[in-house]
């Protein structure tokens, strides 16, 4: 049979198949091949033992998943103002590891002081304005996530558990529940647990504002550029083929900037990443 990994505690796998819970364990050689179950796997099991891990399309470690299509990265116009380097950081790890970002500006009964709207609607990834305190738009989720593994994502207070209250009663009070059992459990427990709702599954998990670059395999600085989707139709025309469009001669992308092309908190972005993730250590440039 094949399912998904729902849930796993000490060893003990719930999988999900046909609309059944099974728990299973792994088969004895999974972790001597050095191949750690995760949530969010696709699994051939036997009812009881997990036999093989399907290919995985990625893997997140902390907290860690694997398979996630789709990061909704929720934005509160203000209260709490949005912190752009936060944001940035988010949407350039999501494409790293080939998770679709999605923005959602929440709160859009309050202002938009910096402009997040127009900043992030010009760069090609899909957002969605709506308001979860009155439900205005939040349904247009729904499609957004229809089939797919999801997760949500920002800082605390932009008004997720609001939307995902809204959106499936059901799941929360259960997630509630969770984050109070683990609460009373050992303080460093942080599982990860997907629902299915109809059509898809969504990861409760309130880690994903804290992404970091070296845990996500995220070394290589000078491929950061492609990790900015309005960098891409610049980064040939640089006049040095490894520029790093910081400081270098006849920079595309920093003209590009200068033309108003590129938003220039994206590219403020961009530079303080590049001193983030620094230069490769030595034992990174192998991979
Ligand atoms: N003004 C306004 N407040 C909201 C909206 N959505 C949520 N909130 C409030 O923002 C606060 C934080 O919401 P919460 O869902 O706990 O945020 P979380 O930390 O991301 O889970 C709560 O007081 C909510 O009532 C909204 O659309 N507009
Ligand atoms: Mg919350
Ligand atoms: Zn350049």
């Amino acid at each position: 049979m094949e399912g998904i990994v729902i849930r796993g505690l000490g060893g003990l796998y719930s999988v999900l198949c046909d609309g059944e819970v099974y728990s299973c364990r792994g088969r004895g050689g999974l972790k001597r091949d050095r191949n750690i179950l995760y949530v969010g796997d696709r699994v051939e099991f036997d009812g009881e033992v997990i036999e093989k891990i399907l290919p995985r399309r990625n893997v997140l470690p902390r907290p860690p998943m694997a398979n996630l299509d789709v990061l909704f990265i929720v934005v509160a116009l203000s209260d709490p103002l949005p912190n752009l380097y936060t944001l940035d950081k988010l949407t350039v790890i999501a494409e790293h590891c080939g998770v679709e970002p999605v923005l959602v500006f929440n709160k859009t009964d309050l202002e938009d002081p910096l402009g997040v709207r127009e900043i992030y609607s010009s760069l090609g990834y899909p957002t969605l304005s709506l308001c979860a305190k009155t439900g205005e738009n939040v349904e247009r989720l729904r499609p957004l996530m229809d089939g797919k593994v999801c997760a949500f994502a920002g800082l605390s207070g932009v008004g997720k558990s609001t939307l995902i209250n809204g959106l499936f009663p059901e799941i929360s009070r259960e997630t509630g529940d969770i984050s109070r059992k683990l609460q009373r459990g050992r303080h460093t427990t942080r599982a990860v647990e997907l629902f299915s709702f109809a059509g898809g599954f969504l990861a409760d998990t309130p880690g994903f504002s804290e992404l970091e670059f070296a845990p996500c395999g995220l070394v290589d600085r000078s491929r950061l550029g492609e990790y900015f989707p309005e960098f891409r139709p610049f980064l040939g025309d640089c006049f040095f083929r490894d520029c790093a469009h910081g400081k270098e001669k006849d920079c595309a992308v920093r003209a590009a900037v200068e033309a108003g092309k590129i938003p220039p908190s994206r590219y403020e972005s961009y530079l303080r990443m590049y001193e983030e993730i620094g230069p490769l250590r030595p034992w990174e440039l192998q991979k």
